[in-house]
C-alpha cells in the first residue's frame, strides 16, 4: 500500500470503469443512504472532475457554500462526454440519475432550487453585472491560467503527473509516456495553440497581474467582491484563482508575495458556508468594480466579438489584436459565441429603467458598444434552453474522439522574448 493510499486525505476516488447510468445511480443511492438526505430526490450530488480543475473547483466552492452534500470523483473530459454529451469537466449527477454540465447554468439551477443559500444577487442590475464578471473570469482568465500552469516547467511537470492519474486513465500507455503527451496536448490546445507566443506573453501575464491589483483594492474595504458574503462574482473568479493561480507554483508565488489579501480571499471563499458566514450583499454595482469592467471593455468583449465574427464566417481560427497584443491563429470557440448571446439575453431581460441604469455603467467602461457590435451571433447552442441538462458546447469545442486523443505533435512551451 502506498503512503497515498494510507492517507485518508489522499486524492479523490477515481473511476473503476466507464460511467454508466447504472453504476453512477448505484453510487449515488449508496451515498444517499449514508448522507440521510432522502427528502430531496436530487441529493446527494456526485461531482466528476480532477482535483486540479478550474471549473470543478468553482462548482465545489458553490456546493460547499450552499452546504449541499456531494461526493467528488476524479474523472477527465472524455469520461463525461457519454453521460453529459460534452467532453468537459465537471459533470454533475443528481441522486435521481440526471446529469448536468457547465457550471454557469448549473449554478443558476442550484440558485433557483435552493433559494435559502442563493448566490446570485437579487437586484436585477447587480445580477447582470455579476454574470458579466462570472463570464469574464470563466473565459478570459482561462488563457493566463493555462499559461502559468503549462508554460513554466515547474508547474507543468507537477500537473501532468496529477492529470495522468486523474483524467487520462483511459489511455493504455505507461504514465511516464503519458505525462509529456499531456503537456503537449495542453500547450497545443490552450497556450501555444491559443495565441500565447513571445509577442503576447506579457499581455497574457498582465491579465493576471491586473486582476490581482483590482482584487486587492476591493478587498481593502470588504471581505468579498460584493459585500460580507460570497456571491456569483466571487465564485466566478474562484475558478482561476483557486485551482490555478493560488496553487500553480509560478502564479502562486506572485499571489503570495504581491497580493496576500487575494490569497486569503481564496481560503475564505473555500471555507464559506451560507448558514455560518451570514453577511449582506451590496444593492448596487460597486464603483470599485470599475477597473474590472474597463478590462472587460478593452479586452474580453472585443475578443468575444472577433470570435463571433470568425464563427459567422465559418473560420476555425482567427487573428485579433487585443490592447495592441497580436493574437494569431486562435481557435474559434462556438461556446463563447453563446456566452455573448447569453450576456445579451440577460440584458434584454431587464426592465426599461434597469436597462437604462445598466447601459450607463456599461458605456462608462467601454462595454456597451462591443456588447452589441456583432449582428446576430447565432451560436446555435442550446436553442431550447435545456442547459444545464443538455450539453451546451465546450470551450474547446472538442468532439469525444478529439477529446480522447492525445496530441503527439511536440509543442514545447513558448519562451518569452524568444
Ligand atoms: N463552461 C464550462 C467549462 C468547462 C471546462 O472547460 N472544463 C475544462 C477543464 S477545467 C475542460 O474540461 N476542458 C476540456 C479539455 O481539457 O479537453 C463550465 O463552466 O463548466
Amino acid at each position: 500500500m502506498s503512503s497515498r493510499d494510507q492517507n485518508s486525505f489522499g486524492s479523490r476516488p477515481t473511476l473503476e470503469g466507464p460511467i454508466t447510468p447504472e453504476n453512477a445511480r448505484e453510487a449515488a443511492r449508496r451515498e444517499s443512504a449514508s448522507a440521510g438526505v432522502e427528502g430531496d430526490s436530487a441529493l446527494p450530488l456526485t461531482v466528476y472532475g480532477p482535483e486540479v480543475s478550474y471549473f470543478t473547483g468553482k462548482l465545489e466552492a458553490v456546493l460547499r457554500f450552499m452546504e449541499l452534500p456531494y461526493r467528488p470523483v476524479a474523472a477527465g473530459p472524455a469520461d463525461l462526454a457519454g453521460p453529459t454529451g460534452v467532453a468537459q469537466v465537471p459533470g454533475m449527477q443528481l441522486a435521481d440519475g440526471r446529469w448536468l454540465t457547465d457550471t454557469t447554468p448549473i449554478i443558476a439551477w442550484l440558485d433557483e432550487r435552493y433559494p435559502d443559500a442563493a448566490v446570485i444577487p437579487r437586484d436585477p442590475v447587480v445580477a447582470f453585472f455579476s454574470r458579466l464578471l462570472e463570464d469574464y473570469a470563466d473565459e478570459w482568465l482561462w488563457r493566463p491560467a493555462m499559461h502559468y500552469r503549462w508554460d513554466y516547467p515547474e508547474g507543468a511537470y507537477h500537473l501532468s503527473r496529477i492529470l495522468v492519474d486523474e483524467a487520462a486513465r483511459h489511455i493504455p500507455l505507461p504514465a511516464f509516456v503519458k505525462r509529456p503527451l499531456i503537456r503537449n496536448r495542453q500547450r497545443s490546445l490552450f497556450t501555444k495553440g491559443d495565441g500565447v507566443t513571445p509577442a503576447t506573453w506579457n499581455h497574457v501575464e498582465k491579465i493576471y497581474l491586473d486582476s490581482l491589483a483590482q482584487f486587492d483594492a476591493i478587498l481593502k474595504t470588504r471581505p468579498y467582491l460584493l459585500g460580507t458574503r460570497p456571491s456569483l462574482a466571487d465564485f466566478g473568479f474562484f475558478g482561476p484563482m483557486f485551482r490555478h493561480f493560488a496553487m500553480d507554483p509560478p502564479s502562486a508565488r506572485i499571489m503570495r508575495e504581491t497580493a496576500p489579501a487575494v490569497f486569503e480571499w481564496v481560503a475564505r471563499v473555500w471555507n464559506a458556508q451560507s448558514s455560518v458566514t451570514g453577511g449582506e450583499l451590496l444593492v448596487q454595482t460597486p464603483d470599485d468594480w470599475g477597473p474590472i469592467l474597463d478590462t472587460i471593455g478593452s479586452g474580453y468583449l472585443p475578443y468575444l466579438c472577433a470570435n463571433a465574427e470568425a464563427w459567422k464566417a465559418g473560420r476555425s481560427h482567427f487573428d485579433v489584436d487585443i490592447e495592441d497584443a497580436p493574437y494569431r491563429h486562435i481557435r474559434t470557440a462556438p461556446y463563447r459565441v453563446w456566452c455573448l448571446e447569453e450576456l445579451r439575453r440577460h440584458f434584454n431581460a431587464l426592465s426599461d429603467p434597469e436597462q437604462a441604469t445598466a447601459r450607463t455603467r456599461l458605456e462608462a467602461h467601454g462595454c456597451w458598444e462591443p456588447l452589441w457590435r456583432v449582428d446576430t451571433p447565432a451560436s446555435g447552442i442550446d436553442p431550447d434552453r435545456q442547459a444545464p441538462f443538455s450539453g451546451s458546447g465546450s470551450a474547446t469545442g472538442l468532439s469525444l474522439g478529439a477529446a480522447k486523443k492525445l496530441y503527439w505533435r511536440p509543442a514545447a512551451a513558448p519562451k518569452p522574448g524568444a
